[in-house]
């Protein structure tokens, strides 16, 4: 899946703004052909979640249905072109539709979903695009929902948040990323794939794979340009297979230290014409596990970083770029090499400056705390889709550098998880995406309520966990925290010899707090804690990471050991230090391992 681009052949309309906007609790909206447009005076911007903005109407929890329409006139040259529509990601779910006529559906959250409306588009005229947004999930979604009726049932009244989620993030709603209108020539690259590795210290090998929609070609060419205009390598023109490998001399690789990025343009033509061309960024790197190593370019690289979430005051979950480059210069600023896109991923925008800044990227799908009570075949199949849409959508950054295809499955600690049904499950995920990708890592980060019996593990070429000694078990005490994370990762590596990756550790802090002892809940008691689990975790030969939880302070869903937000932020929620984050920069220093 490719990002839209304008260039001879091509063309975006961004229709972003402000839409209007209408809350559909009563699901009533398509039996009343709300899609030929509906009556509101209530005005939402996209991007952005529905939840904060239009708190004062009661949406601060909202879950359910909603509606959302734009008019746009579409420029006069699009007209003979193939015409497409792409929602960068609308939550969970959505229904669309153009002029009246249904355009297409997603029921992947987080993901593009894109359609072709050319038949239903009119150039040089006004159009009305329709859209209802659901951020309702079941058993069957991934993420998976719960119900209030689940906690009851199970037992469990005292976990029960509002709204109800099997997350510790709040479920905003809304159309999160940009929508597009864009255009290709009717015979079009609907898709490119690129992989890189090194041939030898000096040269790099680009192997490229593209997908077109449309006949009317006869041939495909490759070429690639460095960042001071001029061409490396280029493919013959003559090549019909859209298939081409460049060898490019004096290869600047990309690495987080020298995040050089190539243009790659790929064109088709007829007749000696080009008929259409894209263009792509891409970084010639290689990444591998060796032994306990984790391998940049066969150089080992330690990360040092964070699990993020998408979530700022306001906007909620809608891209704003403001906030993505004051993350990215915070994350410099601490000496961070890299972060987790918990607990899914994240717009494209943000993975494409993370390969121009050199940070690497842990790609997360959002089946978090999978219930294996409540798994169904269907459960199965949309992870499996999931995990193909995302690898598509990313396959091409090279900052992304290991795939995570879950994260804390069997929360709940439940038996049958290990009867094999949990290790079937998984098997199956994890031979699907090596399938699909097999030059990446892949993982899934486990809880301490899981255990080492995990299925997860064998399966992993990185051993995740995430682990909250000294918060939530042995709370006060990281004597004890400490130990037990040792025990952890001794076991671990013993059972399973393979690198081990901390992909979460933290304290809830609330800014302004302090104490003289260690404390619960102060600044101090998180910078400590931070300090110790580094300690130990640096201290092991086969740990390849440790990433903080969290980056920033975020909005949660009610419960009682929540005050509105997880303060496990090393940064407020508006991106102020805490005293962990002037620790941290210390403790990362020159990107060195300092105990
Ligand atoms: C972990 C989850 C993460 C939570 C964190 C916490 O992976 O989503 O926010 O715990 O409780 O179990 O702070």
């Amino acid at each position: 899946m490719l990002y839209p681009i304008r260039n001879a052949f091509r063309d975006i309309l961004e229709i972003n703004s402000l839409w209007k906007f209408r809350v559909d609790s009563e699901k009533k909206g398509e039996n009343e052909k709300w899609y030929n447009d509906f009556e509101s005076d209530i005005e939402i911007a996209v991007p952005g979640s529905w939840n904060e903005q239009l708190e004062e109407l009661g949406l601060l929890h909202y879950v359910g249905l909603a509606w959302y329409s734009r008019k746009f006139f579409l420029p006069t040259h699009f007209s003979d072109k193939r015409i497409w529509l792409r929602i960068g990601s609308a939550d969970f779910s959505s229904r669309v539709w153009v002029n009246g006529s249904f355009a297409g559906e997603s029921e992947f959250g987080f993901l593009p979903n894109e359609m072709e409306i050319t038949t239903f588009a009119r150039a040089g005229q006004e159009n009305l695009i329709v859209i209802s947004v659901s951020n309702e999930l079941d058993d069957d979604s991934i993420p998976q929902g719960i119900t209030a009726d689940h906690y009851t049932n199970e037992n469990r009244m005292r976990e029960e948040t509002n709204p109800p989620t099997r997350f510790d993030f709040s479920p905003f709603g809304g159309i999160h990323r940009p929508v597009i209108v864009h255009s290709t020539p009717a015979t079009c690259i609907r898709g490119v794939r690129v992989n890189t590795s090194i041939a030898n210290s000096l040269t790099g090998k680009v192997e490229i794979t593209a997908e077109t929609d449309g006949k009317e070609f006869d041939s495909f060419s490759s070429e690639l340009i460095d960042a001071k205009g001029a061409s490396v390598s280029r493919s013959s023109p003559e090549e019909v297979a859209l298939r081409t490998e460049l060898i490019v001399n004096d290869c600047h690789f990309w690495s987080n230290d020298n995040p050089h990025l190539y243009t790659l343009n790929v064109a088709l033509h007829k007749d000696g014409k080009t008929v259409d061309q894209y263009s792509l960024k891409i970084g010639i790197r290689e990444v591998r596990i060796d032994g306990d190593k984790l391998l940049l370019n066969g150089k080992e690289v330690f990360l040092k970083g964070f699990g993020k979430h998408e979530d700022f005051a306001v906007i909620g979950r809608g891209l704003f770029l403001p906030l993505v480059i004051k993350d990215f210069e915070l994350m410099k600023w601490i000496n961070a090499n890299s972060f987790r896109t918990s607990h899914y991923p994240y717009a494209e925008e943000v993975l494409s400056y993370a390969d121009n800044r050199g940070i690497l990227v842990i790609s997360e799908a959002p089946a978090v705390s999978l219930d294996f009570r409540h798994v169904t075949p269907k459960t199965l199949e949309n992870h499996r889709q999931f995990v193909q849409r995302m690898v598509e959508r990313d396959y091409n950054h090279p900052s992304v550098i290991i795939w995570s295809i879950g994260n804390e499955p069997n929360i709940v600690g439940d038996e049958g998880y290990y009867d094999g049904s949990g290790r079937n499950y998984w098997k199956e995920v994890f031979d699907f995406t090596r399938s699909l990708d097999n030059s990446r890592p892949i993982t899934v980060p486990n809880c301490t309520r899981a255990g080492l019996e995990d299925p997860v593990f064998e399966f992993s070429g990185v051993l995740s966990i995430n682990r909250y000694y000294g918060w939530y078990e042995y709370p006060g005490n990281l004597k004890l925290a400490i130990e037990k994370l040792e025990l952890d990762m001794e076991e671990l590596h013993a059972r399973y010899k393979k690198p081990i990756l901390i992909t979460e550790f933290g304290a809830d802090s609330l800014a302004g707090s302090h104490s003289t002892s260690l404390q619960m809940f102060t600044e101090e008691y998180q910078a400590k804690l931070i300090e110790e689990y580094i300690r130990c975790i640096e201290s092991k030969p086969y740990t390849i990471g440790e990433m903080v939880w969290n980056f920033a302070d975020f909005r949660t869903p009610q419960h009682f050991r929540r005050v509105v937000l997880n303060l496990k932020g090393v940064f407020t929620r508006d991106r102020e230090p805490k005293l962990a984050a002037f620790k941290l920069k210390e403790l990362w220093n020159n990107g060195r391992k300092v105990f």
